[in-house]
């Protein structure tokens, strides 16, 4: 483990990873590593803040319990897909809360839908050899920038009421975000193609692009395949409609209110939209990434698409 000066917080390197000591994730992080057991029947969704987890995770959800209430009564029309799929780092295993909602886990229904952004180096060795399924999603780095970029700002603004405070917000260096970036969806990649039974890796511009090829995808993976009933009766497509950015964005639920404290419902749903970086980056900033991400994803077999 090693540190360096960030200049609002002291960094941590720990597994390959950059975590600020001033954020409590990095202590949860070890909890989790400690703590939690994985069950054979898990289902995670992983991947990298602002990849499209909440769109996953409304997905998942939807398909796992369609059996149990049609789409039209489902629990996601009064529950943002944060309170459905709970993530393991900022709700189960989060020391700022104040009441143990690790006891919150053995309650749930099988299969446990959970989800977590840490790396696959640290992720609790229960879930890699337990026989739980792990879906993975990534999406362009350059979408990726522009949505933290709308998140961080909204959150700042609501959150932190002094201006000067506010100024002294510091975003992590381009460079710093993509070496994480890539070793995090690198890792994830190379686990997909060593254990496909184990690990599915999605990408969100294939799952705008193609939705019902990947949803079918999906539900074979975790072993729920639609049958050839669902199909004719439109099953795929009514999840994939109800599950869409304009519905999603307009529940109620999904409009007021906040999850963890701090973080408004609705900020999770912005514009859901493939190439929204050519509106914000200047050329040279996509030409340095467009760049790093050549040399990184050389000889990997993996391509991110930057537009459909
Ligand atoms: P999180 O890691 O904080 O949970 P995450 O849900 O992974 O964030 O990513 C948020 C992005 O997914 C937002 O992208 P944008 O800022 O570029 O718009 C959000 O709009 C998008 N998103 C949320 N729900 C959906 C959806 N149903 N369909 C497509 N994109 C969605």
């Amino acid at each position: 483990m090693s540190t360096m000066r960030g200049l609002t917080s002291k960094l941590v390197m720990y597994e390959n990873f950059w975590y600020m000591t001033n954020s409590s994730i990095f202590r949860n992080v070890l909890s989790i590593q400690k703590n939690f057991v994985a069950k054979d029947t898990d289902i995670f969704i992983t991947g990298l803040p602002k990849t499209g987890t909440t769109w996953l995770k409304s997905l998942l959800y939807a398909i796992v319990n369609r059996t149990n209430h049609p789409i039209n009564q489902s629990p996601l029309l009064s529950h943002h897909p944060q309170e459905l799929v709970y993530n393991l780092e900022s709700d189960v295993y989060n020391e700022a809360f104040d009441y143990p909602r690790p006891n919150n886990l053995n309650e749930l229904p099988s299969p446990r839908l959970l989800s977590t952004h840490i790396s696959y180096m640290s992720i609790p060795e229960s879930i890699k050899t337990s026989g739980c399924r792990i879906l993975y999603i990534c999406r362009n780095p350059l979408d990726v920038i522009v949505s933290a970029y709308y998140f961080t700002l909204g959150f700042v603004k609501n959150t932190i009421k002094d201006k000067d405070d506010q100024d002294s917000i510091v975003l992590p260096r381009l460079e710093d975000f993509y070496e994480d970036f890539c070793d995090h969806v690198l890792e994830y990649w190379k686990a997909s193609l060593e254990r496909p039974d184990k690990v599915l890796f999605l990408k969100y511009e294939d799952l705008i692009d193609h939705p019902v090829l990947h949803l079918k995808r999906l539900a074979e993976f975790i072993g729920m395949p639609f049958s050839s009933k669902e199909d004719n009766e439109g099953v795929v497509q009514q999840i994939i409609d109800f599950c869409s950015i304009k519905n999603m964005k307009g529940l109620d639920v999904n409009k007021n209110g906040v999850i963890n404290k701090f973080f408004e419902k609705k900020s999770y749903f912005r514009k859901g939209e493939v190439g929204d970086w050519a509106n914000h980056l200047t050329p040279f900033m996509v030409e340095r990434i467009d760049r790093l991400m050549q040399e990184k994803l050389e000889g990997t077999g993996l391509s991110l698409k930057l537009h459909l």
